[in-house]
């Protein structure tokens, strides 16, 4: 059977699908959930200096249904509820994690308010053993006031200048960002996040400040920030696809890259794997449905894998082919091509309903016919 081995960052992993820092992440016992099930690591929520309650209720809607084949999407507005950097450094969740899954490794992430917060953070994290790497989270859309840092590139180059001053030695530090959508941008990220000895880059954070509105009851759907909200799962899977497909071209190759965006199948995680993530994370879909799914996501990536002849992932790793005249029927192709089949058939029974209609019309007029005539 294929194998879902993997590093991120030179952090062994024994399986490439983990959980993104989000839905639940927050407390000891959602982290030794996660480390209970197939996932390949245990992120935390992202981690602020001091515990913070986050934005007012309600704040985040999942399982809106995008139809069979897709991620069900969501919208949340949390504003980075968490129970602070120490709560995630205690031995309540890093020996919590290290006796449900010996071995599997925990990674923090920290979105400090503040520089001097990240910093004061990281210094924590360095001197405390049984955690395996940092994700720096530098794109959380919701914290009301506060831009994102990822799109202010200046800050972006000033900030990770002073956090790699500081990075504990020896620990992978990685880098959430959020989406780009323009070649400039990538471009100038890409040239940003070069010059740092980052370990891997973790794409993308929800699609900020989106707004879903309720029409019948004709408000939003969320309570924070007139309803704007970080925009996630199926909804925003193909610009999850770009952005890593983007950054593995531009980025040096130490930088590994971990894919995250409505990734809800075996068949997702393939996808972000073929344009060059070396793992992906699981969000929208661990929160609807529970840390469960990272097993069956696991073994329906195995089965694809089996199916196409992989044994690892390496053998599939960023190899996403462009456009040439497919050798086999497309996915979206034989799904078109079922519909004009049914379409066909469709039309067949129509002609057959017009002619039983019309022999109908015949045997009536020959009965009147017959009637009349006695
Ligand atoms: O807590 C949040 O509101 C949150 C965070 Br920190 C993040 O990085 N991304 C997001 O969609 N929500």
């Amino acid at each position: 059977m294929a194998s879902l081995t993997t590093t991120v960052g030179g952090i062994k992993l024994n399986c490439c699908v983990y959980n993104a820092s989000g839905p639940r992440t927050g407390s000891a016992a959602a982290l030794k959930k996660i480390a209970e099930s197939a996932s390949g690591a245990v992120l935390a929520k992202s981690a602020t200096l001091v515990k913070q309650d986050g934005n007012p209720l309600p704040r985040g809607v999942q399982e809106i249904d995008l139809g069979e084949r897709s991620c069900p999407g969501s919208i949340n507005s949390e504003g980075l509820p968490n129970a602070g950097i120490d709560y995630y450094l205690s031995s309540e969740c890093v020996d919590g994690v290290a006796e449900s899954a010996p071995g599997k490794p925990y990674l923090v992430s920290l979105s400090g308010l503040k520089l001097k917060d990240n910093l004061e953070m990281l210094s924590r994290v360095g001197s405390t053993a049984g955690v395996h790497g940092i994700e720096l989270n530098l794109a959380c859309p919701n914290i009301p006031g506060k831009p994102t840092m990822a799109y202010d590139f200046e800050q972006m180059e000033s900030v990770l200048e002073e956090v790699f001053k500081q990075a504990p030695k020896g620990l992978p530090l990685g880098v959430k960002l959020a989406p780009y959508f323009d070649f400039p941008h990538f471009q100038r990220a890409a040239e940003i996040l070069n010059k740092f000895p980052i370990a891997w880059v973790t794409c993308i954070n929800t699609v900020g400040n989106a707004l879903i509105v309720d029409a019948t009851n004709e408000m939003a759907v969320i309570a924070p920030k007139g309803g704007f909200g970080g925009l996630a799962g199926g909804y925003i899977k193909w610009t999850a696809l770009a952005n890593v497909r983007q950054l593995r071209k531009l980025l040096k190759p130490e930088i590994d890259i971990v894919g995250v965006g409505g990734v809800a199948s075996g068949e997702d995680a393939f996808e972000m794997i073929l344009c060059g993530a070396c793992a992906v994370q699981v969000g929208t879909k661990h929160w609807s449905e529970g840390p469960k799914c990272f097993d069956r996501i696991a073994n329906e990536l195995k089965s694809l894998m089996d199916k196409k002849g992989y044994g690892t992932i390496a053998e599939f790793q960023g190899k996403l082919k462009d456009w040439s005249k497919p050798p086999k029927a497309l996915k979206f192709g034989a799904a078109k091509a079922s519909t004009e089949v049914s379409g066909t058939s469709a039309k067949t029974v129509q002609m057959y309903q017009a002619i039983i209609s019309c022999l109908l019309l015949v045997i009536a007029g020959l009965l009147q016919a017959a009637l009349r005539a006695r």
